[in-house]
């Protein structure tokens, strides 16, 4: 068989304050089901971070509905879904068990059961792991593990127990693996000690499709990242986006690179360059993280350089600081009380004045996040 691998869709993910990647991700999907025709996958492994919030947007969840209506009705295949920790578990196994029966075996949560989902007559068999806490899992004597290596030892240790030697094993899950490069964009990737896995928790099996970190990358031989489809981030600029194809047969992965939508490119440079038609046409099409050489940071910059360039995702200026009267200088931003920051920001973006009863609900809910509590 051949079985195509990706994670991290991140379906929803909010570009600005204003646009999502949807486009993008509409390219992707696209271009996921041309890989799948011209290819002749056979299943499609989804290795978590399908929604990039655990309540997900209208139009996410009408992607993803159409995504799994490409795999699994129109082209029959099998597909298999874990949670991963922006998803919410129980939301995304919604009606698991009658969806099992058209094909769509999604894992939300570890307590629905750690069987495997067999393919191919038993030659393939597929243990998938949701996004778990370690604490959901238990010793012998009932207590709950210390770290997510043990957790995942235990786990795998079960199944390694209770798995046929002569099918190709495969598992999937998301989760940390030891040394693997981090990202601006693994933004909620817990890295702490007790939170990194070693890849040899996964030894019983032939390959390990892992989610969570959205380069393409293998801490191990048979144990991979496919990374995100999308450039999430710009130090991703140079990184290759795409899937990993798994043949069973030959026990052999390949990396897919697939083009985007759109690229990121970050290019520091004069207010004349800038603005040069050459210039502008090179960045023709791309997500643009853009420095002005001989201009201050403003607003009204931001503004100008969007009319030429309206995929502009960051702007900086890098002219010496003077107040002009309608920004801040860093300095100024620096004095600003919480309240304060605000205020302005309200004042900016929304010309809006807050009352004293709204002050000192965002003041009390700006305490409660920062003690790590719930704003609500
Ligand atoms: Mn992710």
């Amino acid at each position: 068989m051949l079985l195509l691998h990706t994670s991290d869709w991140h379906l929803g993910m909010q570009r600005t304050q204003t646009a999502t990647y949807q486009k993008d991700h509409d390219f992707f999907l696209a271009q996921l089901c041309a890989l799948l025709d011209e290819r002749h996958v056979d299943a499609v492994l989804l290795s978590g971070d399908v929604y990039d919030t655990g309540v997900s947007r209208a139009d996410a969840v009408r992607q993803f509905s159409g995504a799994v209506k490409a795999i699994c009705a129109d082209r029959g295949l099998p597909m298999i879904v874990i949670a991963g920790n922006h998803d919410s578990g129980d939301r995304l196994a919604f009606a698991g068990e009658l969806l099992r029966r058209e094909g769509l075996h999604i894992r939300g949560r570890l307590s629905d059961g750690l069987e495997p989902v067999v393919l191919d007559s038993g030659r393939v068999a597929v243990w998938p792991i949701p996004y778990f806490m370690r604490e959901e899992v238990r010793r012998g004597d009932g207590t709950p593990c210390g770290s997510s290596e043990e957790a995942f030892s235990i786990l795998t240790a079960d199944m390694a127990a209770r798995l046929d030697p002569s099918a190709c094993n495969i598992c999937m899950a998301h989760t940390y693996v030891t040394g693997a490069p981090l990202g601006e964009s693994d933004r909620a990737a817990r890295v702490g000690h007790a939170d990194a896995v070693s890849h040899e928790v996964f030894s019983a099996f032939d390959y390990t499709a892992l989610g969570h970190i959205h380069r393409p990358y293998a801490p191990a031989e048979g144990v991979r990242y496919s990374g995100s489809p999308l450039k999430f981030a710009f130090d991703e600029e140079s990184q290759r986006k795409g899937v990993v194809l798994y043949d069973t047969a030959a026990r052999k992965a390949e990396f897919v690179p697939l083009p985007l939508l759109h690229e990121r490119r970050t290019v520091s440079a004069s207010w004349e360059e800038l603005t040069s038609p050459a210039l502008r046409e090179s960045l023709q099409g791309a997500y643009l993280n853009l420095t002005v050489t001989d201009r201050v940071a403003s607003r009204a910059l931001t503004e100008d350089l969007r009319v030429l360039y309206p995929d502009l995702m960051i702007c900086n200026g890098q002219a010496a600081e003077e107040s002009t009267g309608e920004g801040l200088t860093r300095e100024e931003l620096r004095g600003l009380s919480d309240e304060g920051l605000m205020k302005r920001f309200l004042a900016e973006r929304c010309s809006l004045t807050p009352t004293e009863r709204q002050t000192r609900m965002f003041l009390q809910a700006l305490e409660a996040v920062r003690n790590g509590g719930d704003p609500a």
